[in-house]
């Protein structure tokens, strides 16, 4: 039907339900140390619909002052949480990249949240991708190019599904215009008694070690 823009790789349904759930477990560890927070806007400090948290070594945070990638999460003021090996494991089979991620961004979704059209410019790396992996219900995604008003392709992500920005999408405009009220994988109401949508990205910040 639509054509995915060059260097978008969509993996649809890939994980079980087994796997689903053990990357639920994974999550929950992690929300223990890191809780989610409700990122602000730059300057206006408007409060995100998503809310957020990360692992690794560096984690990517907004607030009144900007966006920033930082070691420590902005609310508990502690070092985030290590990313657990099966996350590792995905980054290497899907991204392919030679070397390891440093931060794995959490996003949660409720059915109300949104995530206007934008591009990830914070990380110093351009040329690893990032790896996203969907849990829980179903969402409507769009990509276009690297200014607004390219055309933009929409796409469903489904709890299960892993996708692969790199190359030129890797600077593309993108966002989650909607959430649907539909779960076609594993119900995150048991992490999050809201339910909704977790996203998982992967990424390299920094340039690669020597
Ligand atoms: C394309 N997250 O965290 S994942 C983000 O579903 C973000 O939570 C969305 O956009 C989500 O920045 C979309 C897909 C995604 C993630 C990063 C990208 C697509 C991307 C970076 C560059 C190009
Ligand atoms: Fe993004």
């Amino acid at each position: 039907m639509f054509r995915l823009p060059p260097d978008v790789r969509h993996f649809r349904r890939v994980l079980t339900r087994v796997e689903q759930d053990a990357l639920i477990c994974d999550v929950a560890d992690v929300l223990k140390s890191a809780p989610l927070y409700r990122p602000e806007m730059p300057r206006t400090g408007q409060p995100f619909s998503v809310e957020m948290t990360n692992c690794g070594s560096l984690g990517w945070v907004s607030d009144r002052n900007g966006y920033r990638y930082q070691q420590t999460h902005p609310v508990t003021g502690l070092p985030w949480p290590e990313i657990p090996p099966r996350l590792l494991a995905l980054w290497h089979a899907y991204g392919r990249y030679r070397a390891p991620p440093e931060a794995c961004l959490v996003n949660h979704y409720d059915v109300n949240a949104r995530l206007g059209s934008h591009v990830d410019a914070d990380e110093p790396n351009r040329d690893a991708p990032v790896v996203s992996i969907s849990l829980g219900c179903s969402a409507t995604f769009h990509i276009g190019g690297t200014t607004r008003t390219d055309p933009k392709v929409r796409l469903t992500l489904r709890s299960g599904d892993i996708v692969v920005f790199g190359g030129r999408s890797r600077s593309a405009y993108h966002g989650i215009d909607r959430v649907l009220g539909v779960c076609e994988g594993v119900p995150i109401d048991r992490l999050i008694p809201a339910g909704g949508r977790i996203n998982l990205t992967l990424r390299r910040v920094t340039p690669d070690p020597e």
